[in-house]
């Protein structure tokens, strides 16, 4: 190995080591607050902002959700988002291809955290990138949509070890477009037997009450 690749890749342990720590400080911050936190990612255009907005709508006056959403640039997501909810702040990542912890330490410093119960990080839209960037979250949630192709977990196995859940999204397009739904959860379960799965469409609010149920869940775990 040349010195050059050999300083490269003690560049980008370096690099992760902080995230880690500020993960970490971020995790202490939101934990001390007693707010849950979760990191939703997904491909570019599955739902993200969509599943978002159901879900501060669901949860209106039953919960303080904070919204974290991140994007190369624009502030659409967050201008939608803020139309639910006055807890939102958009991180722009230029090139940046995933969210990282000091990005989220950022935006989180916008909120009061003793007046949130739960934040939701949306992260940018990418099924390899976020997958290795702690942002100090409780759980992680890996989302696919039936428009991207019943393949997707099978190429993108990383996302689907990192996640808590797993939710397939846009089941309102199942008589458009070809999907094999029974291939796609055999995918699920060959990478992990374990694989919770919530299927739903953002559109028709199909399988929204299960996910809603989950998200209740998480109280109990903080
Ligand atoms: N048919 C259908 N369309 C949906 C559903 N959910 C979202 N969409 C549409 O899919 C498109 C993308 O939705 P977004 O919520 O912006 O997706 P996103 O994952 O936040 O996208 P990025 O932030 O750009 O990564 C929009 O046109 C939505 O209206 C669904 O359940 N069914
Ligand atoms: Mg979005």
């Amino acid at each position: 190995m040349t010195q050059s690749a050999t300083m490269d890749i003690q560049v980008v342990e370096n690099v992760q080591k902080v995230n880690d720590e500020v993960a970490e400080m971020n995790r202490r911050d939101l934990r001390r607050n007693q707010v849950v936190c979760v990191n939703l990612m997904g491909s570019p255009g599955c739902g993200k902002t969509a599943l978002l907005e159901q879900t501060l709508q669901a949860l209106s006056g039953k919960m303080a959700v904070g919204v974290l959403t991140g994007d190369l640039t624009t502030t659409r997501d967050a201008e939608r988002l803020a139309r639910h909810t006055h807890h939102v702040a958009q991180i722009n990542t230029g090139r940046g291809c995933h969210l990282e912890a000091h990005q989220v330490r950022q935006g989180i410093g916008h909120f009061e955290l003793k007046d949130l119960d739960l934040l939701i990080i949306e992260n940018v839209g990418n099924l390899i990138c976020p997958v290795s960037w702690d942002l100090g979250q409780d759980v992680r949630v890996g989302m696919f949509s039936v428009s991207e192709g019943d393949d997707k977990p099978a190429k993108h196995p990383y996302i689907v070890l990192a996640s808590d859940v797993v939710v397939l999204n846009k089941t309102d397009l199942f008589p458009y477009v070809p999907f094999d739904t029974g291939r796609f959860k055999q995918d699920l379960t060959n990478i992990r037997d374990d694989v919770e799965l919530i299927e739903m469409s953002t559109t028709s609010g199909a399988g929204l009450d299960r996910w809603i149920a989950w998200i209740h869940s998480l109280r109990n775990t903080v």
